[in-house]
């Protein structure tokens, strides 16, 4: 053991010692991993600071959408990235089944929905309207999908009502799903050269607002309901007839027993709180820089010690 580290582990004794917190469980912490980068290295930059905390952490790798049974069971034990437009009903079934809970607001506002490239306004200037778009849905017709116009929507488990809302709304375009995040920015990158339109899924906080210059199509305005109740948004008939959320939340999720079992690491989790650019640089240095997430996660810690330190007892 080196000096530093002797210094070190007294350091955090000493800071038990004096508080009100019992030592956290010497289990290990599972953080759970899903498939956009940004919440790949937020996880990474959580799960070391909860190491040099004297933690052990795991990570898995979990469907997104699944992950909010997970935590409620306590076979994950939190969840770092809840965006409203994607989760919220899923983090809302099971705040209402039971042994999950909020653990906070990080500081970013987030938006996830229907996203093009600005050149794509040349060819329907009537941009950013749903219904303009609507309109000009023979320019995003493909081979695949006829004389409907084609949206690139996420991988199924981001969002799974892109077709309900095309109906809901009377759209003439066809719902595609990415395989993955890298898959769209494969079909943006590759509608570049020929300023192609193209319409896809997009949110921010995202590396994508620095490289490509675009907008969020404008839908009717999300309301409280729009996803489950069809007396709420434009379409009395049906659910899903509305965007998501233009300022939506980004939460952090806790397993109830996480508090008991590690009360220094959640005390941590309570305090932690990201913001638009710090997630937007999470997500660069994986999708531009080519960074592996770990290796991404210690650049940011480096370089933002005075942020995270003051979230460690
Ligand atoms: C869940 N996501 C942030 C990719 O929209």
């Amino acid at each position: 053991m080196t000096l530093r580290s002797i210094t070190c582990v007294a350091a955090i004794s000493a800071a038990y010692a004096t508080s009100a917190f019992s030592a956290d469980s010497s289990d290990p912490i599972t953080i759970p991993i899903h498939n956009w980068s940004s919440q790949i290295v937020m996880s990474h930059v959580v799960g070391q600071i909860f190491e040099g905390m004297g933690n052990n952490v795991e990570f898995v790798t979990t469907d997104s959408q699944a992950v909010y049974e997970s935590v409620r069971l306590g076979d994950v034990t939190l969840e770092l990235e809840v965006w409203e437009g994607a989760f919220g009903a899923s983090f809302r079934t099971a705040l209402e089944n039971g042994g999950l809970h909020d653990a906070g607001d990080h500081d970013a506002v987030t938006r996830e929905d229907w996203w093009y490239p600005m050149w794509t306004k040349d060819a329907c200037p009537g941009l950013p309207s749903w219904e303009a778009l609507n309109d000009c849905a023979a320019i995003f017709a493909t081979a695949e999908t006829g004389s409907k116009g084609r949206y690139l929507d996420g991988p199924v488990d981001w969002l799974k009502h892109g077709q309900e809302r095309v109906a809901a709304l009377g759209m003439n375009f066809q719902v595609v799903n990415a395989g993955s995040a890298a898959a769209l920015w494969a079909e943006i990158g590759a509608a570049e050269a020929e300023k192609k339109p193209v319409v896809v899924f997009n949110w921010t906080p995202n590396f994508a607002e620095a490289v490509w210059p675009g907008e969020f199509v404008e839908f009717p305005v999300w309301v409280d309901g729009c996803d489950s109740d069809p007396s709420v948004g434009p379409n009395p008939d049906a659910a899903h007839d509305c965007g998501n959320p233009a300022t939506g939340y980004l939460k952090k999720a806790a397993w109830d027993g996480m508090k008991d079992k590690w009360p220094a690491a959640y005390d941590t989790l309570t305090k932690i709180s990201f913001t638009n650019p710090q997630i937007a640089e999470m997500a660069k240095f994986v999708d531009v820089d080519e960074m592996e997430p770990e290796e991404a996660a210690e650049a940011w810690l480096e370089a933002n010690e005075s942020t995270w330190k003051a979230w460690v007892n």
